[in-house]
């Protein structure tokens, strides 16, 4: 065992499994934007197919889906979800993450059936948070739930943190519960929300050193820290979201024309940091994710 490469990540270290490569997930839809207002974003199934694969070929290993219904409303319409699951799985390689987190709105009985639509894996907040000018609503007994199922049906949960009160509930879950399926821990840094922790590389380094040991982890900056937490993720040894989701300018004052530009940036930036983009077979083996295609 060399400094370089210890057997396992010591609790705090900034490196972590999957080092050499850079797993990239992209977020196209969201359920916030307006499709009136922001054109380029994906709606319809047909929209999100062609933008997982535009994104698959630009570097893109997992997608987190968010669908919305034949008015660009967000929705979590079972049926429509089954579908949209399947759809991707025939049209592409990546990985199939839905979203349990919904629009606020949404309610709880709600979110734990999305896994009902087999996905293969699901984001899962670890706590409530102000949200703009609203509430993201994640109590204890709504985190325990979604995660106890998560565990039963075999969907692998990435954990969503948007404060560091959620790693700490992080903890707490594994504690209660144990390990998740495929035994593996990966959490995505929400930062730069209104009411969450900010995109800074400071606050970055300080959520990344309070993560569980072995664990990996990618960070996502909404709206303009989008372009410095990519850069501090990648100076610190982790992974990547980008995608319509989180942001809807590409620079100051120029609009996002497509999702996979997103990636192809975090792709690019990612090369350059010597860790070019992985695989989603090498995100399969990372995230411990069974190949349900
Ligand atoms: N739309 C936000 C309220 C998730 O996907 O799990 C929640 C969200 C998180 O996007
Ligand atoms: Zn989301």
């Amino acid at each position: 065992m060399t400094a370089d490469h210890p057997a396992r990540p010591a609790a705090g270290r900034l490196s972590s499994p999957g080092k050499d490569a850079t797993l990239i997930t992209v977020a196209p839809t969201g359920a916030e934007s307006d499709k009136a207002v922001v054109p380029a974003l994906p709606v319809t199934l047909d929209e999100l197919v062609t933008t997982a694969k535009e994104c698959r070929a630009a570097g893109a290993a997992v997608i987190h889906v968010h669908i919305r219904d034949g008015r660009a409303r967000p929705t979590l319409d079972i049926a429509a979800l089954t579908d949209t699951v399947r759809a991707l799985r025939e049209g592409t390689d990546l990985i199939v993450q839905l979203s349990t987190g919904g629009a606020v709105t949404d309610g709880f009985e709600q979110r734990l059936a999305v896994l009902d639509a087999s996905p293969d894996a699901c984001s899962l907040t670890c706590g409530t948070v102000n949200f703009g000018a609203e509430v993201f609503a994640n109590p204890w007994p709504f985190i325990r739930e979604l995660y106890a199922r998560t565990k039963e049906l075999g969907v692998v949960p990435e954990f969503e943190l948007f404060d560091m009160g959620q790693v700490a509930t992080l903890h707490r879950l594994l504690d209660d519960l144990g390990a998740p399926h495929g035994g593996h821990v990966h959490c995505d840094l929400v930062m730069g929300v209104p009411g969450g922790m900010p995109g800074t590389a400071a606050q970055l380094v300080q959520a990344v050193a309070a993560l569980p040991p072995g664990a990996t982890w990618s960070a996502t900056g909404v709206g303009r820290t989008s372009v410095p937490v990519i850069f501090a993720a990648l100076a610190a040894g982790g992974h990547l979201r980008v995608g319509m989701e989180d942001t809807i300018s590409f620079a100051r004052g120029r609009p996002v024309t497509s999702n996979a530009e997103l990636v192809e940036r975090a792709a690019a930036l990612a090369g350059l940091a010597q860790r070019p983009a992985m695989t989603p077979d090498q995100a399969r083996a990372m995230l411990g994710v069974s190949d349900r295609r």
